[in-house]
């Protein structure tokens, strides 16, 4: 079986250090649980920033130094910004982040509308993912399709169809949140049945359906998303003391399984991704 990618979701923009006093918000801290992660095994940081007040922020200049902080401590390690941001921000505030230059390797592309708590909407037309999915195909950045429910698979693939969204795809799977899919295994089968057979997929989901979920996924050859943005427990009623220790988990369970850990090179190469070495 192909090497598992493995990628911390470190930040977030939702949960705060209410939750877990070790969720990063300035720019040493997110330094700080990137190269946690990195250590442990992750070869992607899947990265939202923050104001020092943990306020969520997509701002372009916010990103360039906290890429330049990670850069610093884990120099080949994949950076995939969100461009889904946090709930309420325009198209315009969320994409700020493929701006960048040089451009991010990968990005996220997220391909439906759900409801996400209480009055909360994510809103991502079927415009606004073409007009994104085009943006990053200018700029030669390889989207992670983000997606919460099975309507969003469909409709990653019809815009696939019509040539918006290119070959060879790279799905994340997010399970779990209210409003969207359950992180169950009958739902995470459909929704891998449903994408081609060339693509990539990657499994991440809520709080204590994390490890079941990235078993699973380890065990069905897709990858592991891990991280404080959808758990901040190690295990029941134990906080996690960084970002790093949640992919040693992951580490340790896919060890067990027989399944190696891809390094940021080979993580490349599975994913298509240009090398520059
Ligand atoms: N914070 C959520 C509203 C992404 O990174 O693209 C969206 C999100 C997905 O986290
Ligand atoms: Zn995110």
């Amino acid at each position: 079986m192909e090497k598992l990618i493995i990628t911390a979701a470190i930040c977030g923009a939702e949960v705060t250090k209410e939750s877990n006093p070790n969720i990063p918000y300035t720019v040493e801290e997110i330094g700080r649980e990137a190269e946690s992660a990195y250590k442990s095994g992750a070869s992607i940081i899947h990265l939202h920033v923050r104001e020092d007040d943990g306020t969520p922020t997509q701002n372009k200049e916010r990103f360039q130094v906290c890429i330049g902080e990670i850069r610093k401590r884990c120099p080949d390690v994949i950076i995939l910004p969100s461009t889904g941001g946090a709930v309420g921000m325009t198209n315009e505030e969320r994409l700020q982040p493929i701006y960048l230059d040089p451009p991010p390797e990968m990005a996220t592309l997220d391909c439906g509308t759900m409801n996400f708590g209480g009055n909360d909407i994510f809103v991502n037309t079927e415009n606004t993912i073409i007009y994104f999915a085009e943006e990053m195909n200018k700029r030669g950045i390889k989207y992670e399709l983000e997606c919460f429910d099975k309507g969003m698979v469909d409709m990653a693939l019809k815009l696939r169809n019509m040539a918006y969204i290119k070959d060879p795809m790279h799905f994340n799977f997010m399970l779990g949140v209210i409003g969207g899919i359950n992180a169950s295994t009958r739902d995470l089968n459909f929704l891998v049945n449903s994408i081609p057979e060339n693509s990539t997929f990657c499994v991440g989901a809520i709080g204590k359906y994390e490890f079941p979920m990235v078993t699973l996924a380890i065990i069905m050859g897709g990858h592991a998303r891990v991280g404080f943005e959808d758990n901040v427990y190690l295990s029941k009623g134990v906080l996690a003391k960084s970002n790093g220790e949640l992919v040693e988990k992951a580490v340790r369970i896919a060890k067990e399984l027989g399944r190696e850990i891809a390094s940021p090179h080979e993580a490349r190469n599975i994913l298509g991704l240009k090398i520059n070495e």
